[in-house]
């Protein structure tokens, strides 16, 4: 067989893998990777260095489904091209990422051939898609992760780091908001090593794009900046490789290589329909279709002999070689770089360097105290310089967050200075946190900041770096009422509950400086879960640790800070952020009147409900029945701490316009409404 011959048939492995897997499943998208076949062909047994053997060696180009619904091109490929698996601790398993069995089982529980491309599960898998428009979001963390990596690591005769990014997208990865914030930054950035190809085929769910998609795409992204390319032939292997070499060559700007497609290619009756889409072919019709592809119309899940070896002699030689010269020249470095090499070594396994937390301040008592966002700033100051590969950044908000690294030598990532370690995300959240995303997934440790109000803006990026158990940070200041003036449309209400609701999400609100502190020290620690960080705006007194207790308590989600004498109290009040110390205040008042109460700091819900029941129980003695929650935030879901005889000082509405103080007593967040609702759950007066 010719190349070209044995490329085809390749192709028609693809395709027909994924009419057989979808009509098995009896669910699905067949249409789409039956005409991305070739494209995706191209890219990994053409193009892409990635070795198969070591599907996480660190300089492999990536491969971005955006289009995630298309899952069966990439089950189908890493299938093909036998990519190995790996677990969560990264060690090689020996075995298969994906078999054959699981494509004969795709979609079914426990397969490794799931509906969407799930990073985590599968071995291979760079992202995970399916919420469109986050894979090409995230692939623009990953291309600066590249750049930042070149930069810092890179010696002249050790390009260590010179990986490209592949996206695929298609029209509804287009229409959605967070590519375009993405694709604005990319240009922005000019980053080269970044290339989206747009599956162009006129057709989404409802049918032709004409009913709600007539802009001038390749004009848009024309204006962000990028090299706009066409291959008018999705089927011209030839051509798609041309493009994909003038990508290679293109210095400054991101490509965009636009790619005129049939949905269900070759299927007689389904091409061009939005059918197509996402309903499994028939029988009648699959078996006309691979007639039409010169395929044995009754066999199914077939791999015929050659195509193996195909991958073998692509992508699998190819990055073989790669990956081994790779090696040995990393060997060379760490000879003459070992402090650099080391950097490197830990941050693939996601492990901090020694001294990580050193030079954490230590804040005392101050009853002015500090605002939760300036302590936040310090802390982040110091592990920024301590840990080389700790970067971020604000949407637009960084004076405002506290997050703007100003050490010296901190610098600003641009174009031109790949170095910085102040990302500017401009005004795009959304687009931030998918890129802190993919920078979290090239192993940098990544933050982005915003208001907690604005969290609903980027939340489905955020719920994503759950589910692929990213440890991406999430700062989130102005917590609550404590911006005052700027009225509920600024006020989180319902986002505490929200987030504390998303699975694998630590959520942790601190109450003072040191729980800052301390809140930092425990999140940095999470290799495999994201965190989020609610922070004040306004100051809170900084308790003093020599009469409470220590702030290193956060890293248990609650503890017992201030107690009754003899450690028996007849009421607990419980509260988080800058409601702990106005619980304190309540506590002192409550002791003076002779009622033995404890204050229970419970910055995090999540980190506290995976203590030993032991703990929890010293803490929240099951005895004591009388509980007051205090929080500046939805009460919904309090009832578990605090029982069904329990009282939550909470919001029940939005919140208003006026000073903090006003809002405070307009809301009832104040010791004597504390002090009252401890004493008429006792019964007292
Ligand atoms: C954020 C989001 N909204 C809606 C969906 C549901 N959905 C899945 S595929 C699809 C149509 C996508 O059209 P297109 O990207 O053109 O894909 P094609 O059918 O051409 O492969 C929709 C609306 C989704 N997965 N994600
Ligand atoms: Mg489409």
């Amino acid at each position: 067989m010719t190349d070209e011959q044995i490329a085809q048939l390749s192709i028609s492995t693809i395709r027909t893998l994924a009419m057989d897997a979808v009509q098995q499943a009896k669910s699905g998208h067949p249409g789409t990777p039956m005409a991305l076949a070739p494209l995706v062909y191209t890219i990994w047994n053409r193009v892409m260095h990635f070795d198969p053997q070591d599907p996480i060696w660190p300089n492999r180009d990536r491969f971005v489904l955006s289009n995630g619904h298309a899952s069966m091109l990439l089950w189908s490929v890493l299938h093909l091209a036998r990519v190995q698996a790996v677990n969560a601790e990264y060690e090689r398993l020996g075995q298969p990422s994906v078999t054959l069995d699981d494509i004969r089982r795709f979609r079914q529980l426990d397969s490794k051939a799931p509906g969407h491309p799930e990073y985590h599960w599968v071995s291979g898998v760079e992202t995970t898609t399916g919420p469109l428009g986050q894979g090409v979001a995230t692939s623009v963390g990953m291309a600066i992760a590249e750049k930042w990596l070149a930069n810092r690591y890179n010696r002249p005769g050790f390009e260590l780091f010179a990986y490209r990014i592949y996206a695929v997208c298609g029209d509804g990865c287009l229409m959605e908001g967070v590519s375009a914030e993405a694709a604005s930054l990319a240009g922005h950035l000019g980053l080269d090593n970044l290339c989206w190809v747009y599956d162009n085929n006129h057709i989404t769910i409802e049918g032709d794009t004409r009913i709600a998609f007539t802009e001038d795409v390749a004009t848009r992204f024309l204006g962000y900046r990028w090299n706009v390319l066409r291959v008018g032939d999705a089927n011209d292997i030839e051509r798609i490789q041309g493009a994909l070499q003038v990508f290679r060559q293109t210095k400054g700007r991101p490509t965009f290589v636009i790619l005129d497609s049939h949905i269900g290619y070759g299927a007689p009756h389904r091409q061009d329909t939005a059918a197509a889409h996402g309903e499994p072919l028939g029988e009648d019709e699959i078996r006309l279709t691979k007639k039409g592809y010169g395929w044995p119309e009754d066999a199914k899940f077939l791999v015929p002999d050659g195509v193996y070896d195909d991958f073998e002699a692509g992508v699998g030689k190819r990055g073989a070689q790669a990956r081994k010269a790779w090696e040995d020249l990393f060997a060379a470095y760490r000879m003459k770089f070992p402090g650099l090499a080391t950097e490197i070594e830990q941050m693939q396994r996601r492990d901090l360097p020694a001294g990580w937390d050193k030079n954490l301040p230590v804040f005392p008592a101050d009853p002015k105290g500090l605002a939760g966002r300036d302590s936040s700033g310090k802390v982040l100051n110091v592990l920024a310089q301590n840990i080389p590969w700790l970067l971020g950044g604000s949407a637009d908000l960084g004076p405002s967050n506290k997050t703007t690294l100003t050490y010296a030598g901190a610098g600003d990532f641009q174009a031109d200075s790949p170095s910085g370690k102040n990302l500017h995300f401009g005004i795009r959240e959304h687009a931030m946190a998918a890129i802190v995303n993919g920078l979290a997934l090239s192993k940098l440790r990544a933050f982005g900041a915003t208001f907690f109000i604005f969290s609903d803006y980027l939340r489905p990026a955020l719920r994503l770096a759950a589910l692929m158990e990213l440890p991406s940070i999430f700062v989130f200041t102005h917590d609550a009422m404590g911006d005052g003036e700027d009225g509920p449309t600024h006020q989180p209400v319902e986002q505490l509950l929200s987030l504390r609701a998303v699975p694998g999400l630590t959520v942790l609100r601190p109450g003072d400086a040191n729980e800052v502190v301390e809140a930092y020290r425990t999140i940095l620690q999470l290799r495999h879960r994201p965190a989020v960080l609610a922070l004040s705006r306004q100051p809170l007194p900084t308790l003093d640790r020599s009469k409470y207790a220590d702030a290193s308590g956060v890293a248990r989600g609650a503890y017992v800070l201030a107690d009754t004498p003899g450690g028996n109290p007849e009421v607990i009040l419980i509260a988080t952020g800058s409601e702990l110390s106005l619980a304190v205040d309540a506590h002192e008042k409550l002791h003076t009147e002779g009622i033995r109460s404890r204050v229970v700091s419970m910055p995090s819900w999540d980190l506290f409900d995976h203590q030993p029941q032991a703990y929890r129980d010293s803490v929240l003695p099951p005895t004591v029945k009388a509980r007051v929650a205090v929080e500046q935030a939805s009460t919904l879901g309090w009832e578990r701490y605090i029982g069904e005889s329990g009282r939550i000082i909470g919001m029940q509405t939005f919140g208003a316009s006026a000073p903090l103080k006003e809002l405070q007593h307009k809301f009832g967040f104040e010791p004597d409404r504390v002090v009252i609702a401890a004493k008429e759950l006792l019964g007292r007066k």
